[in-house]
């Protein structure tokens, strides 16, 4: 398989610069990976890296669009601690994606922006929750019609302590082994959801397709062990990007995290022919969102 993590040297999260290379890696599905690339965590925040802080029942704390904390278990001085964190992420994290891609800059709609502190290993999901499986993300509530789901990660273990995932096989490869055997598109079932408030909006045959692909991966146990793919300690002081609709990637181990999402409409990429958009269009014969 061909090399799915490119290394780049980068230090300064203002500091990057479109490449070519680079662009073309992270649109065909490649995790750009920074080692150099530190987010400073303060002194005075050492005590805010607990996993105590999440509310219950919930695995992240996140800083959505408007500002507002959500997730935590805190005193307001805490909450407020927390906000100034998350929300210093969130303007390195853009300023990265704005000086890598900048032709994305004008396109794309921010999403909340996740503060992970909880241990990876000892968290027990559902196998269709299960990030410590293979999959892309696709989400059954939120249909996307093919919006892109670009994301950028920080490893904040204070003690060394990596964050390990796996890296799967190409999106095309992906689509190729398991369209086959997807469940046909039904529009009255993506009524009927819609109708019953199960999605926020109706569910195209993209959004179904892209579950279907997701299921197929978390759930064929062969397919998690013996798929093409490279596991990947991404070292603590270190941050990566990758379009997580289209990476196949399975999260093993590590703990404290910062992940910032920002979506962009397909046809704004640099080469819309790569999205999983235009390639599940291609391999299916018709449009998906009619
Ligand atoms: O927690 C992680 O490291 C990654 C989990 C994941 O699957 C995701 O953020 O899409
Ligand atoms: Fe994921």
């Amino acid at each position: 398989m061909e090399k799915q993590i490119v290394e780049l040297g980068l230090a300064d999260w203002k500091a990057a610069q479109a490449d070519p290379a680079s662009i073309a890696a992270v649109e065909a599905g490649k995790v750009l990976y920074f080692p150099r690339l530190h987010f400073t965590i303060w002194p005075q925040e050492a005590t805010l890296l607990r996993p105590d802080l999440l509310a219950e029942g919930k695995r992240n704390i996140s800083l959505d669009a408007a500002g507002t904390l959500k997730g935590a278990a805190a005193d307001a001085d805490e909450q407020k601690a927390l906000a100034g964190l998350i929300g210093r992420f969130r303007a390195q994290a853009q300023a990265l994606v704005h000086g890598l891609l900048p032709d994305y800059s004008p396109h794309l709609r921010l999403a909340p922006t996740s503060f992970r502190p909880a241990q990876v290993e000892s968290r027990a999901q559902s196998w269709r929750a299960d990030d410590k499986r293979l999959h892309v993300d696709a989400f059954p509530s939120r249909p996307n019609r093919g919006e892109r789901i670009l994301r950028v990660f920080a490893n904040i273990n204070p003690e060394g302590q990596p964050r390990t995932w796996r890296v799967g096989e190409p999106f095309e490869d992906v689509a190729r082994r398991f369209l086959p055997r997807a469940r046909p598109y039904r529009r009255w079932q993506a009524r009927a959801l819609n109708t019953l408030g199960i999605t926020k909006s109706l569910r195209s045959e993209y959004d179904h397709l892209m579950l279907q692909l997701h299921d197929g991966m978390k759930g064929d146990a062969d397919y998690q062990k013996n798929a093409p793919q490279v596991t990947m300690p991404f070292a603590a002081g270190s941050a990566w990007v990758c379009f997580s609709d289209q990476t196949p990637h399975a999260v093993m181990g590590g703990q404290f995290m910062m992940e910032q999402t920002l979506h962009l409409p397909p046809e704004a990429q640099y080469n819309p022919a790569s999205s999983p958009l235009a390639i599940l269009t291609r391999l299916a014969g018709h449009s998906l969102i009619p």
